[in-house]
């Protein structure tokens, strides 16, 4: 049966994802992190088809990294440190241009991770917004402190033009499917610190291994 509902789901539940990325030696489990953006996919789909070139990137990064991880060396792929290790290690990441490694996983990633920081402007924007702030505005603001520097004319044109979409404060919140306003802003304030956590680790871990600019 191709009829299977749509089952309804909480944003609460995705960003509690990133909460376990984290292990105890301060490591990023990799399929945590993955299942995390597999969930914040998901999110966007129920926002509406106009986001679907947004989504559409953000799957195939995800596969990349999940090929990764099944992939004959997969458990080098465990966390985000063993991977940087091994595939510095092992010469398999371009540091200059896009050429024998188009698709490592250190290059893949760090898309992710500059869009972990557009999320993470984001919701802090939607926490501490009041009823008349518009989402089109947050989003934009984000997106332009954020990844827009990374990003072409082309794509920062047609991310800008996708942003209009963006249903209201109210209806985003709906969406979101936590509850009364108050209930969205009482989990956004527990789980922005996770976020911000794995952001962090991130951003360390590649200005460490000056990986911050890869083509
Ligand atoms: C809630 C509304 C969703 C807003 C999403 C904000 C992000 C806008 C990103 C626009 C991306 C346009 C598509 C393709 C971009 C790629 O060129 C870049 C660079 O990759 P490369 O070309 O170097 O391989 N891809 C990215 O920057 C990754 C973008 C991932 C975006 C994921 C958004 C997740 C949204 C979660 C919603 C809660």
């Amino acid at each position: 049966f191709d009829s299977v509902p749509v089952e309804k789901f909480s944003l609460k539940e995705v960003l509690i994802t990133f909460q376990s990325c984290l292990t105890d030696s301060q490591e990023i489990v990799t399929d945590s992190y993955v299942n995390g953006w597999r969930g914040l996919v998901r999110f966007m789909n129920s926002l509406g088809s106009i986001f679907s070139f947004i989504s559409k990137d953000a799957v195939n990064k995800i596969q990349i990294m999940v090929t990764h991880r099944n992939g004959e060396n997969g458990d080098k792929y465990e966390t985000l440190q063993s991977m940087v290790k091994y595939e510095l290690d092992n010469n398999l990441v371009d540091l200059q241009r896009r050429a024998e490694h188009p698709e490592s996983g250190c290059r893949t990633l760090l898309r992710l991770h500059r869009a972990l920081r557009w999320l993470e402007l984001f919701l802090e924007k939607l926490r501490t917004s009041t009823e008349d702030s518009k989402t089109s505005v947050m989003c934009t603001d984000a997106y332009n402190d954020s990844l827009a520097q990374h990003h072409a004319w082309i794509i920062r044109k047609a991310a800008t033009m996708a942003f209009c979409a963006l249903p209201g404060r109210a209806a985003f919140f709906q969406t979101m499917n936590v509850g009364s306003t108050e209930q969205v802003v009482a989990m956004l304030g527990e789980a922005m610190p996770f976020i911000s956590k794995v952001y962090e680790i991130t951003e360390e871990l590649y200005k460490q291994h000056n990986l911050l600019e890869l083509p």
